[in-house]
């Protein structure tokens, strides 16, 4: 059951991060990279390195046959998928089981429910999480919905069913409206996910997102880590990420981190997973469940002392969660930057070689990314190139850290999205925690640098 030899199906600093996972607990780690890769930080660090095709991620980090083929010929015998590419992809994770292959990730079936977002509320439902108001199911003819709107009341929100991540979604103001906007919702959605499947929710105006870190042994056990605060996005982008919410309180996190531990518990979930959730006015709506390691899970690992990567890998060669949930305790603050390399201003992409590269340290800082002097940023994939993540006593401790660390750090050669940090960080409202979704967006307009 030991896992000897990791592949890392992915790239970036999550392939870093995996990496220095397996090393630490004595695993050989098999790096497979597109063309456009070869010079990456992860590749020269892994054991083997496998090319698995050109640039384009369609025929590289999202090839499955290239992929198989790589671990087939190292006799990789785990596979690790990061966030991304295909790490919620329910048939990858099957053909990796039949291969005989370690899946490092949750169930084909849980996956393959949760990606389903009217599915995923519905098994919610049934496992005791507090839902949106909202049909029940898919939307089935306009006549229903102008009933079911009228009932909960506009605004609505008409959602893909095959969506997330906020693409296709339609806010509808009134009857007049409902239509047209409900046959648009579908008609993009059956072109962006091939599926035209739509339900509604009653529209939250303005709320926090707020994200409860799981994980399950697959057996029945399970715990929770204590929430995210992901409020801070622009265009369904996460900017920055801070654990805990500075919105609730101990006794909030405590009655919803038992009612998700035991929803996971009571499905038999296995590894690491994501619940989100809105929060308007003291109340906790499920919204999605994300079944992977996400790119801000450094916040929970500073503030719980645990490495999430291990954890995972644990799970994946049968030995279980680490600890109970008696003996988690969450401690501090933590915030994590994205680094992205683009115009901090337009946000238009920016890649190109570094020519300066000088990160941060000291105590309590840590940065998660692959930069070093001379590496060329290829532009065929996202443009996040690290992450600053930065552990304080208090909130405010941990800002004044956060500060200092992001005066420290030095990139050349490339536009970066550091001095939007630089301001956002200095921000009264964002100092006093006083942010929900919408506010990023607002303050950017409100603020040219
Ligand atoms: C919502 C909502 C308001 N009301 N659902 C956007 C991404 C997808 N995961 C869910 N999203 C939203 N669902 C209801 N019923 C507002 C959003 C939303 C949002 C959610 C989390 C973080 C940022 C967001 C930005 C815009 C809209």
């Amino acid at each position: 059951m030991a896992i000897q030899k990791l592949l890392i199906a992915n790239r970036g600093e999550i392939a870093l991060r995996i990496h220095r996972a397996c090393h630490e607990m004595g695993i050989r780690t098999v790096a497979v990279h597109s063309t456009a890769d070869a010079d990456a930080m992860h590749v020269r660090l892994a054991d083997e390195t496998v090319c698995i095709g050109p640039p384009a991620a369609t025929d590289s980090y999202l090839n499955i046959p290239n992929i198989i083929s790589a671990a087939e010929v190292v006799h990789a015998d785990a596979i690790h998928p990061g966030y991304g590419f295909l790490s919620e992809n329910a048939q990858f994770a099957e053909i990796v089981e039949l291969h005989g292959i370690t899946w490092v990730g949750p169930k084909p079936e849980h996956i393959r429910i949760m990606g389903d977002k009217i599915e995923a509320k519905r098994t919610a439902a049934k496992l005791g999480l507090p839902l949106v108001p909202g049909s029940d199911g898919a939307l089935e003819s306009v006549a229903d919905a102008h009933a079911l709107a009228n009932e909960i009341g506009y605004p609505v929100l008409i959602k893909a069913a095959s969506g997330g991540g906020g693409r296709g979604m339609k806010v509808v103001e009134s009857d007049e409206q409902l239509e047209s906007l409900m046959s648009q919702a579908a008609s993009e959605a059956a072109a962006a996910f091939g599926d035209d499947t739509v339900y509604m929710e009653k529209y939250l105006a303005d709320p926090r997102h707020i994200e409860f870190q799981v994980f399950g042994d697959g057996e029945g056990n399970a715990i929770h880590l204590g929430e995210r605060d992901c409020s801070l996005q622009r265009r369904h982008q996460k900017v920055l990420e801070e654990a805990p919410s500075p919105a609730i309180t101990e006794e909030e996190r405590e009655r919803m981190g038992e009612v998700v531990r035991k929803a996971m518990a009571g499905m038999s979930y296995r590894g690491a997973g994501t619940i989100e959730f809105l929060y308007e006015n003291k109340e906790f709506y499920f919204i999605e469940m994300n079944t992977r390691l996400q790119v801000e899970h450094p916040v929970t690992e500073m503030i719980s002392g645990t490495d999430l990567v291990r954890e995972q890998i644990r799970i994946a060669q049968g030995d279980g969660l680490s600890c109970g949930q008696d003996q988690i305790r969450l401690h501090g603050h933590a915030i994590e930057c994205r680094i992205n390399a683009e115009d901090p201003q337009t946000f238009v992409p920016s890649p190109g070689v570094v020519k300066n590269y000088v990160a941060p340290g000291g105590m309590h800082v840590r940065v998660d990314s692959g930069l070093y002097t001379g590496y060329r940023v290829p532009p065929y994939y996202d443009s996040m190139i690290g992450k600053l993540i930065v552990y304080g006593k208090t909130r405010e401790r941990c800002i004044m850290r956060l500060k200092r660390a992001l005066e420290e750090y030095v990139i050349e050669g490339m536009k970066t999205t550091i001095p939007l940090h630089q301001r956002l960080v200095r921000d009264p409202e964002f100092l006093a925690g006083d942010y929900t979704i919408k506010w990023l967006e607002d303050w950017l307009e409100k603020n040219p640098a």
